[in-house]
């Protein structure tokens, strides 16, 4: 059986872009693959982030991604801080890793923005402890949108000049599985930017804990323009925000976004945002309702954290603990 791994970020409320894009692909692999699921917490630090809403937002992850049907008696579902593994891993590719390599990465210079002299140098080495998370475990499978088909080709240098430097062949390596760009939601606020759960703007993004009166508002206020759905998908070509919400009506009914427009066509959006707002909240008040009752039992989350760490530790651990040992730290008696 593959081992998949595969991580999300606690820095803010899932949303239905993280929704669609990747936790829901989460739930079917569990069927055929050894999946690890990781709150990434590491990498959620290496952005502004409040220090007293971090633990909620973590915890409250857990809880999404469990509501969303990741079942922890299933996979490996833990944070990342509390496996050590990662951070020692990590520090290893940090000393692997080619500058050269992570200048190249998009990510970094999308994020940093225009004062990349002041971004931290976490931000800097994110794609290490990608790797890392990954290599950890010897995980051979990795589902990711296409951006982050970059950093995993890196995760796979990193492994590859490993086996070289030390002459061996330990790190196996990584494919990808990667998502549909259908699966891609975009800003409530602005089609060509993607929705993300730290958009200063709510309105911006469906949350996973908006109740039924919010998902509708949020749908309803989504920015438009004035001329009807096409019938033909080419008719979508300059209007990024009518593409996104058929898109998204699209990726909650299972239809291809041909097929929702031959419905729909010649609508406007004040029918058409109705029929994609039933949908929505149809599909996302049980997620809501089961996150509600999960949080009302915050100890109970924490166990199941605690249970799959221990899980993780116990496939990490060795493997760490083995590539120390090939670097050829003195080990620990
Ligand atoms: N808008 C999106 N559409 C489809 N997939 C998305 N993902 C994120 N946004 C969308 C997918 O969600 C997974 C987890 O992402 P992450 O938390 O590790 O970081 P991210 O991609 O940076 O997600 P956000 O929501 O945009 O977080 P912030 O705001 O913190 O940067 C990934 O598989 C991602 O592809």
């Amino acid at each position: 059986m593959q081992r998949v791994f595969s991580g999300i970020q606690p820095s803010g409320i899932p949303t239905l872009g993280n929704y669609l894009g990747a936790i829901r692909n989460w739930v079917p692999m569990m069927a055929d693959h050894d999946c690890i699921y990781c709150v990434v917490d590491l990498h959620a630090i290496t952005q502004p982030f409040d220090p007293k809403t971090l633990a909620t937002q973590t915890r409250e992850m857990a809880a999404a991604l469990i509501a969303c049907g990741v079942d922890p008696d299933r996979c490996t579902l833990f944070v990342q801080s509390h496996v050590h593994a990662h951070t020692r891993l990590a520090w290893i590719f940090n000393c692997v890793a080619r500058i050269g390599w992570l200048n190249r990465m998009t990510q970094f210079k999308d994020k940093a923005g225009k004062d990349r002299e002041n971004a931290g140098a976490g931000l800097y080495v994110y794609p290490n402890l990608m790797a890392a998370d990954i290599h950890a475990y010897h995980a051979t499978r990795v589902p990711v949108g296409e951006d982050q088909k970059q950093h995993l080709e890196l995760a796979n240098d990193i492994g590859e000049k490993f086996n070289h430097d030390y002459g061996v062949d330990f790190f196996p390596h990584i494919e990808p599985m990667i998502q549909g760009v259908a699966a891609r939601v975009m800003s409530l606020r602005d089609g060509t930017k993607k929705m993300s759960k730290s958009d200063p703007s709510d309105q911006s993004r469906i949350n996973l804990t908006d109740d039924s009166d919010t998902v509708a508002l949020k749908i309803r206020r989504a920015k438009t323009d004035a001329e009807p759905l096409p019938s033909e998908m080419a008719g979508l070509d300059a209007r990024p925000e009518a593409r996104n919400l058929v898109g998204m009506l699209a990726a909650i009914t299972g239809q291809a976004p041909a097929d929702v427009l031959r419905e729909h066509a010649g609508q406007g959006f004040g029918t058409f945002k109705n029929t994609l707002a039933d949908a929505l909240v149809a599909h996302l008040s049980p997620i809501q309702s089961e996150m509600q009752r999960l949080l009302a039992d915050p100890a109970a989350v924490d166990a199941a954290l605690r249970k799959g760490a221990d899980r993780a530790a116990a496939i990490a651990e060795p493997i760490v603990t083995k590539a120390e040992e090939l670097v050829g730290f003195l080990p620990r008696r």
